[in-house]
């Protein structure tokens, strides 16, 4: 079978490199012409996934084509699609798929299959069926199709899209045991097999759920902080109770699926005639942690009586150890802290990007001369730092450090001669 998978992103270039490593012969398109041209050179946009590079050396140009023209995929037996459904501007924006289910109906073989990964608001799936029946064909019959969304975590995505449970929406059982078929190829978890409407909420569920109980720890840190207390001590004994299970608040919460997944669910449900309020509300207190330290930072300066003082910002990536950058809680910290008048330095050291602050490749340089430094990524890396080093290199006293990520011990700190706080911990 030839199998197109649309869209060569997070997700769709490790799925079609784990098809292509099952043995099927595999084209990946994308819009993105330079997206493309990387990929024909060998080279990925994901440096943090060494198994997507070493899939993708091993099979280009065997089994993996990369492609920028839409010809391509005309004769596919199987099409996948695995573009973006971001939120922009307060809505769903699915015109990338809406146009993919365009040139999936045109390209696909008859009796081939449609899979859609990408993250679809509930009955999205009854549109793309419309869709592809004005193309002439009838789903059940001519085209088979279902909903099968991923879950896999930035990180870790050729483990996690194999291992992970994975669900099957469709509409018809043909439709279900193809896509049960083709999965199988390479998936080890269970394959649930259910009605797309199931799955469309299912999965967005999934992520209600991490954002709501991230928001709870968010909830409790600011509590901790109000009291003066420390949240890290709380969660530390609260979690010994047999049925409780306290994330780690934080800075904030970002990523490409926990910021819009819960809306378009909660969007879709008012539309429906059920407005969610819990949804709603753990949304906005996530996204309002960047900007209460922020807050804090400026409280700091302004005490400090330092002018228009020196942050640097540690860190823009939306979590540990990946170069994703997507709805960072760093992006709004350092845009509000900008907005303030403050001088920005950022450094990660996995990714080149500082939201319009200047960017340092060493970490000395970036942390020079400041007044306030902020956490903001756990990477590894973060956590080994040399303290008294940096405490050397910043300005004049005293220096905050803002432990975003709660990953810096706060004796060590303080021995180092910072005024160290954290979230959850405001005492010094
Ligand atoms: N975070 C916290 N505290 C925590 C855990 C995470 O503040 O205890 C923050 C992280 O720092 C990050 C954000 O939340 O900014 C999201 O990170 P994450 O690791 O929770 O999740 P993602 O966005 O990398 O991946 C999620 C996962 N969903 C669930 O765990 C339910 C992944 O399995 C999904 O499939 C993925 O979204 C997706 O593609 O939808």
């Amino acid at each position: 079978a030839r199998i197109s998978v649309i869209g060569q992103g997070y997700i769709g270039l490790p799925l079609s490199l784990l098809l292509a490593d099952s043995g099927f012969n595999v084209i990946g398109y994308d819009v993105d012409s330079k997206l493309i041209e990387e990929l024909s050179n060998g080279i990925t946009r994901l440096g943090s996934e060494k198994k997507v590079r070493d899939l993708l050396l091993k099979h280009l140009g065997s089994r993996y084509f990369p492609s920028n023209d839409w010809r391509r995929l005309k004769g596919s037996d199987v099409i996948i699609i695995a573009v973006p459904t971001p939120r922009v501007n307060g809505t769903m924006e699915l015109g990338m798929l809406m146009e993919a289910i365009g040139l999936a109906s045109s390209a696909i073989n008859r009796g081939g299959l449609i899979v859609v990964e990408s993250t679809l608001p509930p009955k999205t799936f009854d549109t793309l069926l419309i869709e592809i029946g004005k193309a002439g064909l009838r789903p059940g019959e001519d085209v088979f199709v279902s909903y099968c969304p991923e879950r896999a975590m930035p990180g870790k995505l050729i483990d996690e899209l194999i291992f992970n449970y994975r669900v099957i929406g469709a509409k018809d059982p043909a439709s279900a045991e193809l896509s049960k078929i083709l999965y199988g190829c390479f998936v080890k978890g269970e394959i649930e097999i259910t009605d797309p409407l199931t799955a469309e909420i299912a999965k967005l569920v999934e992520n209600a759920y991490r954002d709501v109980n991230i928001a709870f720890a968010n909830e409790v840190a600011r509590i901790c902080e109000a009291l003066g207390s420390d949240v890290r001590k709380v969660r530390e004994l609260v979690n010994r109770h047999p049925r409780v299970n306290m994330l780690l608040p934080g800075i904030g919460v970002g990523g490409s699926c926990l910021t819009k997944d819960p809306l378009f669910l909660s969007w879709v449900s008012s539309e429906n005639g059920y407005s969610p309020e819990l949804i709603n509300i753990a949304r906005e207190l996530n996204e309002s942690m960047p900007i209460h330290y922020a807050n804090l930072v400026d409280d700091f300066l302004r005490w400090k009586n330092s002018g228009s003082g020196i942050v640097c910002v540690l860190g823009v990536t939306y979590k540990g150890d990946v170069e994703d950058t997507r709805e960072s809680p760093a992006k709004y910290l350092i845009d509000e802290l900008m907005r303030r008048g403050y001088r920005v330095k950022v450094h990660d050291p996995i990714v080149k990007e500082s939201f319009g602050a200047r960017f340092y490749d060493k970490l000395e340089e970036a942390v020079e001369d400041a007044d306030a430094i902020v956490i903001a990524s756990d990477h590894s890396g973060f956590k080994e730092m040399d303290l008294k080093r940096m405490r050397e290199l910043a300005g004049r006293d005293p220096v905050l450090l803002l432990d975003g990520r709660l990953i810096i011990d706060k004796e060590k700190a303080e021995a180092s001669g910072f005024v160290y706080v954290s979230v959850g911990n405001l005492s010094s």
